[in-house]
């Protein structure tokens, strides 16, 4: 019942070549769709449904939503009930706003980033399909990301002026939407400062995370990998195709993923990452990470936090 898990992310981008090139060559998604408005839409090998990642030409970066696919079409009208009596305004989207999806529930996180639920979505099958299947397809390409796990929204954060847009959304998810939290970093001389924060409605460490900054965006949209080794190869494939990587494989202290950050052609931050991390149950104790710890809590290695990171974003 209720939140399933990522459904998709709708994202910016100011040149569809040059994009596409990136999302097919260097993570291996698929195009599956596209329609009269010159958006794209695509799939990784691994998820069944038709389409994990929009692509919308623009003359700017950035998200325009993110959905999340619930597990019934009556959670939608439980969910809405929920948000309106939280005080958030809602649209039910007719069935067929978007192509090869159910109707949708429409709202902003108090951040005022997009996001959209919904139940149906067409079910295309993965690339080595349900009946005996081999592990991993031939024909994909690059990184092979297995599927869209996770997105990272920046949110705007001046504690001094009393704004913890983190803070909101993260009691929004939990109060409207059930997302159970895994992991925080508090900040403040008393650690009281809810700055960022991860949290689950799957069984891994993070279907949604949100960071302060100084202005609302997205950080990064992450793609699964396997294991540490595909991590590597991740970062060969980037290398051969020219992508500009942001921070080279290593290890983050939150999730205990194995990561690498890059920019797309736009400059919307990608992150492929692998390992589960570790189990997420909803009665497992919230991890707090001090702000005097950031450095290990993010890159566990090298335990240092460049700026740009959490203030170089669309
Ligand atoms: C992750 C993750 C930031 C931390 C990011 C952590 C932006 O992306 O997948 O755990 O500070
Ligand atoms: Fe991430």
């Amino acid at each position: 019942m209720g939140v399933m898990r990522i459904g998709h992310a709708n994202v910016k981008v100011m040149d569809m070549d040059a994009a596409l090139r990136h999302y097919e060559r260097v993570l291996g998604l698929k195009v599956t769709h596209r329609d009269a408005d010159g958006n794209v839409y695509l799939k990784c090998w691994d998820e069944w449904d038709k389409y994990s990642l929009i692509l919308t030409p623009s003359d700017e970066a950035g998200i325009r939503h993110v959905a999340y696919k619930v597990e019934r079409d009556a959670d939608l009208d439980v969910l809405q009930a929920r948000i309106e009596a939280y005080g958030t305004r809602t649209e039910m989207l007719p069935e067929g706003t978007m192509p090869a999806i159910g109707r949708m529930l429409k709202f902003k996180l108090p951040s005022g980033h997009e996001m959209r639920l919904y139940a149906h979505k067409e079910m295309v099958g993965t690339d080595v399909g349900s009946l005996n299947p081999d592990p991993w397809p031939d024909d994909v390409r690059g990184s092979a990301a297995h599927w869209l796990d996770h997105v990272l929204l920046m949110c705007e954060f001046d504690p001094e002026r009393g704004i913890n847009r983190v803070a909101d959304n993260t009691r929004f998810v939990q109060a409207c939407l059930d997302f159970y939290l895994s992991e925080q970093l508090m900040v403040g001389d008393d650690h009281s400062v809810q700055v960022a924060t991860w949290l689950f409605r799957s069984s891994t460490p993070h279907d949604i995370a949100f960071v302060g900054g100084p202005r609302n965006g997205l950080h990064h949209i992450a793609f699964f990998l396997d294991e540490w080794s595909d991590v590597l190869k991740s970062a060969d494939v980037m290398a051969k195709n020219r992508v500009k990587i942001d921070v080279a494989p290593t290890r983050h202290g939150i999730t205990r993923g194995t990561t690498i950050y890059f920019f797309d052609p736009s400059g919307n931050r990608n992150e492929t990452f692998a390992g589960l991390g570790y189990l997420a149950q909803p009665d497992r104790p919230v991890t707090t990470w001090t702000g005097e710890e950031i450095g290990r809590a993010i890159f566990y290695h090298s335990g240092e936090l460049n700026e740009a990171f959490t203030t170089v974003y669309t």
